[in-house]
């Protein structure tokens, strides 16, 4: 029952263009570097990026590190850099295989901002400021509240166009902005001519949103400041334990999934859930006589055993050559799909002198 992390080689990648025919379907997906993955980021983005690579036929992946992002909100230079590595030896250790998948930092295809700049040429002001995260992180600063962050969607929604995405795989955070990515799909095809793909987004059937420990009514995020808040990937086992332990639950003690009345035991059984896929209606009947010392002991326990082989891997790959091997064919083989495609965007627009 209890999960692991699937072991792997990283071998060295084969770069460009695959031998075999092109996969029908697309898949894209990034996290940004700002600050280390948390549990939530695990169980509502990575877990499910390593399950569609195993389940999905014909598709491609590009997963990439959403680095021009991250600097929507200032950052330190040196942490970035180590961000970006973290967060790429990340990906790998919780099991994608860089055989099946391009992994690549978004800022060495120069074409996520290109085409950025002509979403922005394609959205309205309007729509931007409506965006709810763009609210949320601009109420968290008094100064300097940088344009990027206003035209963050543009540039995420470059992210997908620029390789014709059918599947979009993200946490319900990222809602609004795949909504936002398909009106602009719709709106440029129809100023201009068929040019983009209209994606779907995926979204876990639990997990979607996995929320604080210290304030279950907030999402579980890697830059709260709080770091009892969240489950950090990289977190000594023993302190994960102790955060499972000390979350804010309710005073009534009964087990039971109430999102609205308990949000504490209800986050708490989700993530029990998603980690075991056993569904909630079970945990509950399992541990219906049970108390929140008892079911907070045992959650701790499944998380660190799901933790620990990610942290053994990460060990393991973040010092090692081949995970820049890896990133650099990946950017290659997104490089080369993302100019073919700002070719043709070129041409509808009229830019440039390509005919
Ligand atoms: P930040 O705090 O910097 O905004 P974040 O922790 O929200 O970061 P992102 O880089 O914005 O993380 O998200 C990466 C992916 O992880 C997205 O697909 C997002 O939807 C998913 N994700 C983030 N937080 C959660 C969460 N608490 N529960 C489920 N999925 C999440
Ligand atoms: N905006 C996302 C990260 C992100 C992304 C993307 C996700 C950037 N570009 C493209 C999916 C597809 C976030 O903040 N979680």
């Amino acid at each position: 029952m209890m999960p692991t992390a699937k072991k792997k080689e990283i071998s060295k990648p084969t770069i460009s263009e695959p031998v075999k025919a092109p996969a029908k379907m697309t898949l894209v997906s990034g996290i940004q570097p700002t600050g280390k993955l948390t549990l939530g980021n695990y169980i509502g983005a990575l877990r499910q990026f390593v399950k569609l690579q195993d389940e999905l036929e014909d598709t491609e992946l590009f997963i990439f590190i959403a680095d021009l992002h991250a600097i929507t909100t200032p950052q330190d230079k040196t942490e970035l850099r180590k961000s970006i590595r973290n967060v790429a030896a990340l990906y790998l250790a919780c099991g994608l295989n860089p055989e099946k998948v391009n992994l690549f930092i978004q800022s060495e295809v120069l074409e996520h901002s290109v085409l950025g700049y002509i979403m922005e040429s394609t959205a309205y002001v309007g729509e931007m400021e409506r965006m709810t995260q763009y609210k949320d992180k601009k109420g968290k600063q008094t100064e300097g509240i940088r344009t990027s962050l206003l035209t963050y969607p543009a540039l995420m929604a470059a992210d997908i166009l620029l390789y014709d995405a059918n599947i979009v795989p993200i946490g319900d955070d990222q809602k609004q902005h795949l909504e936002l990515t398909r009106n602009l799909a719709e709106r440029f095809n129809n100023l201009y001519g068929e040019t983009f793909v209209v994606p779907e987004g995926f979204f876990p059937k639990t997990g979607a949103r996995i929320m604080s420990l210290s304030d279950p009514t907030k999402k579980m995020s890697k830059s709260d400041e709080n770091p009892k808040s969240y489950i950090n990937l990289l977190d000594d086992l023993g302190l994960i334990r102790n955060k499972i332990k000390s979350a804010v639950t309710d005073s009534d003690g009964a087990i039971k999934y109430e999102p609205k009345k308990k949000p504490g035991i209800s986050n708490l059984l989700t993530i029990y859930s998603s980690l075991t896929e056993v569904p909630i209606k079970d945990i509950e009947d399992a541990y219906k006589d049970s108390n929140y010392q008892t079911f907070k002991a045992e959650l701790a326990e499944i998380v660190v055993d799901a933790i620990r082989p990610i942290q053994q891997e990460y060990f393991k790959i973040i010092n090692d050559t081949k995970l820049d091997d890896i990133l650099t064919a990946g950017a290659e083989r997104a490089r080369f799909v993302a100019q073919r495609k700002m070719q043709k965007v070129y041409k509808r627009i009229g830019l440039g002198r390509i005919k």
